[in-house]
């Protein structure tokens, strides 16, 4: 199932890599081709050898073949890159559009009807087409076995899109270096069938399937903080990694950063709203200020009632 070198895991693999090989062997063609005759001539005319040295005033024959060679080689390279690289900037008109978005250490994905993931779900056999997008810094997502990779830059409309011929699921993650946790910036491509997409697709709380996960207290909202990738900065066991943890957070009192002035709150639900809303308003007193962006046009009230009741029911643990 778990591969990353199928050939055919996308419809770029093919030019993709005879563009890589190409360039490669003519690379070692060239540094052994290079190497050797260097080696000779060190020998063959050092001192002892050739004790008066040669003058050569010019070889019109030698001049020629050594710059029609290069440009020949080089035009090579240039051929297969151009062929490969051509068919990647136009989309064809059917393929399913998905937004992708990246901020500081997640992904997430965004389907035509309001579906949100972690994972990038697409079907086989059927082109799809990510709007890239960034809320913050630079990233670059990176599917090794489609060979695609495109950065991801705040402010700037970017596309990729590609064919996906397998099913199995694949590697994704950000190859643009991204600040602290950049590291754990990775997620799954699934390549479904299209009958296990659809249903997929349809299905508005998949976790929640079998029936189990519903009962426990604040699993809806530990899946939206999934989905928003909260956890790349937020842990639930108390240990600090970029924001403060969300153990025993509900109804504590908190130290922040208001307006330049040390206030204490108590961490109700509106502290709660106005920490997703408007992040910088109040600063938790010894992080760091802008790192954690808006929520604002994102979670809605009914989603943050569910993180409130995943943060209850921490404490009761
Ligand atoms: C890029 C890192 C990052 C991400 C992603 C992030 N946060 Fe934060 N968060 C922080 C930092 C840093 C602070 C402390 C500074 C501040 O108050 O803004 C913070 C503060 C908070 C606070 C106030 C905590 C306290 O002790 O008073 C809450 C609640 C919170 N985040 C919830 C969330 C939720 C829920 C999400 C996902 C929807 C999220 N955060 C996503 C970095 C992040
Ligand atoms: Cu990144």
């Amino acid at each position: 199932m778990y591969s990353t070198t199928a050939t055919d895991a996308s419809n770029f693999v093919n030019t993709y890599n005879l563009a890589f090989y190409s360039i490669a062997i003519i690379s070692v063609i060239l540094l052994i081709g290079l190497t050797v005759t260097m080696l000779y001539f060190v020998f063959r005319y050092n001192k002892k050898k050739n004790k008066t040295a040669t003058q050569n005033e010019g070889n019109t024959l030698l001049e020629i073949i050594w710059t029609t060679t290069p440009i020949i080689l080089v035009l090579v390279m240039f051929y297969f890159g151009w062929a490969g690289w051509k068919p990647m900037t136009k989309a064809p008109k059917e393929a399913i559009n998905i937004t992708s978005v990246a901020r500081m250490w997640s992904f997430s994905f965004i389907y035509e009807n309001g579906k949100q993931s972690p994972d990038l779900i697409i079907p086989v056999n059927t082109p799809v087409k990510l709007k890239l997008e960034s809320l913050d810094v630079i990233h670059s997502l990176f599917i090794p076995a489609f060979r695609v990779k495109s950065d991801m830059i705040p402010g700037r409309e970017k596309m990729m899109w590609f064919l996906p011929q397998e099913v199995g699921q694949f590697d994704l993650y950000c190859a643009e270096y991204c600040g602290l946790r950049h590291s754990y910036m990775n997620s799954n491509v699934k390549v479904l069938s299209q009958a296990d997409y659809n249903k997929w697709l349809a299905d508005s709380v998949p976790v929640a399937a079998d029936g189990s996960e519903k009962a426990v207290p604040g699993s809806e909202g530990f899946k939206i903080m999934i989905n928003q990738g909260c956890n790349a900065c937020h842990s639930s066991d108390g240990s600090k990694i970029v924001g403060p943890s969300y153990l025993h957070l509900f109804g504590e009192k908190q130290i922040v950063i208001s307006e330049g002035k040390e206030i204490e709150v108590t961490v109700d639900e509106n502290y709660i709203k106005k920490a997703l809303y408007e992040p910088n308003a109040e600063i938790v007193k010894g992080y760091p200020k802008d790192l954690m962006q808006s929520y604002k046009d994102i979670l809605t009230d009914e989603d943050i009632a569910k993180i409130i009741e995943y943060l209850k029911s921490l404490n009761e643990k």
